[in-house]
């Protein structure tokens, strides 16, 4: 046994996991642990100005990486700062590891200096919320947190320890790898439940298979694309999961979903099976009723977590396994079958209805308004981002617009907000991205109200290099709130409009890179520009104010 002194034990811990960077804002709860990186460079502390914006950043650089992400923060408002960025790395299925820094132990329960019940908090945003009650307990309860983490389907915990449990102790341990504490192999699927596929599989005329997120964090993208092939089974893709398949591939039809493709929603009605794998057949994936899941579509649903297998669709049959596990089986035990005859039918019209897509995107490139369409900047986009580009999409209408239009060849390149829609996450998911992985290009993806949410960590990303560019449309209002005061109170307008600073000057005054774009013709230009241009940048652009889509939930008034 070595002795090792607690703080050091928390990094040596970390870094058995390959993290690299600590997200947070220095407190006086935890210096034992900050120490240990004055001495020790392989890992960086990020000192942000917000610590949502640490969060949001764990949570971009885990969906990039799939490894742990870290942040570390004081104890009461430092912890709770750090809500909704943990509620999105819990949405995203993202294992985030959020350690506060906590009053001393002996203090618990008086109402102490930045006291909360913090662990209730977070453990309905997370899988495991848990306290360290002694120093020599240290390693086994983060080797706790981090099985959660890591395991099933991944996840954030978090992790109080009260800093006189943390701080000026000595430990006696070896730090151990995680194959010693966490399942090293995937869970496979049950060979009946394969057979079954098998047989269902070779019953369909026009099976169509959904690709969840759950393909990409199993790295499982290339045997979705084998069984496709093998099987002809054309493609589409969850709600902000575009990049679980190369999106240039003849199969691949597009996204279904809130904002997704008419297309993919048209083949999604036309199945007879749906296979789905890795997706929890979420609420902006599927809006729970029959728009696009048909009543008589059958359902063969893959899933590593078995509470959303048949959980809003009756499944003809569920299985619990490790995507990337079920879909080997099923390649294996589609081997030997043979193409059904009814296919070459039912892959033309997959093919009529890509087409139909990339035509119609394509005819918005004779969008030629002033102010610019938001529809109009994504032809530009599509032109010149290099295709391992990692976009990042924040909530809001302008950025919605991308969920159909923008194209990807490469898993864990398009971060989205999910079913948690929270606004403000798209600058810092991207700055985690970008630390994550530093050579790809990252372009992040907001309209004015969200990026002024978490604006402030440009002087994070200044100061720390992290080079991203960052797209504003400007319509000067929150637009898509305001569609639904447009569409449904007779425009009424109230708390809607809002107004903005300059945001190439913001960043100028950052020491960032700042670029103002007003036509179409000119986007291309900036974007890879700003993508050289050695320094995090903000392009803004001004976009048509009424240009709105629909609203998302078209349920009030009956309607
Ligand atoms: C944190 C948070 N607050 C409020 C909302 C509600 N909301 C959703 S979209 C939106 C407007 C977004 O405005 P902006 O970022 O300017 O983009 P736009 O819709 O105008 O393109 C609002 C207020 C939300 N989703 N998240």
């Amino acid at each position: 046994m070595a002795e090792i002194n607690s703080g050091q034990a928390v990094i040596e811990l970390l870094k058995a996991e390959q993290v690299r960077h600590i997200f947070g804002i220095v407190g006086s709860t935890f210096l034992d642990v900050l120490d240990v990186l004055y001495d020790d460079k392989s890992v960086e502390y990020i000192n942000v100005r917000h610590e949502q914006g640490a969060a949001f950043m764990a949570d971009g650089l885990a969906r990039v990486t799939g490894t742990p992400a870290v942040c570390l923060v004081t104890s009461g408002p430092g912890a709770t700062n750090l809500l909704t960025g943990i509620a999105s790395a819990y949405v995203g299925h993202s294992p985030v590891v959020a350690i506060a820094g906590g009053p001393a132990f002996g203090h618990y329960y008086k109402d102490a200096f930045q006291e909360l019940d913090l662990l209730s908090m977070f453990k309905p945003v997370t899988k495991l919320a848990i306290q360290v009650n002694k120093p020599e307990r240290i390693p086994e309860i983060l080797h706790y947190a981090l099985r959660s983490a890591m395991t099933g389907r991944k996840g954030p915990v978090f992790i109080d320890i009260p800093r006189d449990v943390l701080n000026n102790h000595v430990l006696q341990t070896e730090i151990a790898p995680p194959g010693t504490y966490r399942p090293d192999y995937p869970q496979l699927p049950h060979p009946e439940g394969i057979r079954e596929a098998v047989r269902l599989l070779q019953q369909a005329e026009r099976p169509l298979m959904l690709v969840g997120g759950g393909v990409t964090w199993a790295g499982a993208s290339e045997l979705a694309v084998r069984l496709s092939e093998q099987y002809v089974l054309p493609m589409i893709t969850a709600y902000g999961r575009n990049d679980a398949i190369p999106n240039t591939h003849q199969l691949y039809i597009g996204p279904l979903g809130r904002a997704g493709s008419p297309e993919a929603a048209a083949a999604c009605r036309r199945a007879d099976l749906l296979l789905v794998v890795g997706s929890r057949l979420g609420n902006f994936t599927t809006y729970y009723d029959q728009r696009y899941i048909q009543p008589g579509t059958r359902l063969v649903q893959i899933d590593i977590d078995s509470r959303d297998i048949g959980r809003t669709y009756p499944v003809a049959l569920g299985i619990q396994a490790d995507a990337g596990e079920a879909l080997a089986a099923l390649l294996e035990g589609l081997s030997q079958a043979p193409v059904p005859a009814t296919r070459a039918a039912w892959q033309q019209e997959a093919e009529v209805l890509r087409t139909q897509r990339q035509t119609r995107l394509q005819a918005e490139a004779n969008l030629s308004t002033l102010p610019l369409k938001p529809q109009r900047v994504y032809v530009e986009l599509r032109r010149v981002l290099p295709p391992e580009t990692i976009v990042t999409l924040d909530a809001g209408a302008a950025p919605a617009y991308g969920y159909d239009r923008l194209h990807f060849s490469h898993p864990r390149t398009f971060l989205t907000p999910l079913d948690l829609g929270g606004l403000g996450f798209a600058f810092p998911v991207a700055l985690g991205a970008k630390l994550g992985r530093p050579q790809s290009p990252v372009l992040a993806i907001h309209g004015d109200g969200g990026f002024l949410m978490n604006a402030q960590e440009l002087e994070t990303a200044v100061r720390h290099h992290i080079n991203v560019v960052t797209l504003v449309m400007n319509n000067n209002c929150w637009g898509s709130e305001k569609a639904y005061q447009k569409h449904f109170y007779h425009q009424r307008y109230v708390g809607a409009d809002i107004g903005n600073p300059r945001y190439d000057k913001y960043a100028d005054l950052f020491g960032a890179k700042g670029y103002y774009v007003e036509h179409a013709d000119q986007i291309g230009d900036a974007v890879q520009e700003a993508l050289q241009c050695d320094k995090p940048a903000v392009i803004e652009i001004p976009i048509d104010p009424d240009e709105f889509p629909a609203p998302a939930t078209a349920t009030r008034r009956g309607e």
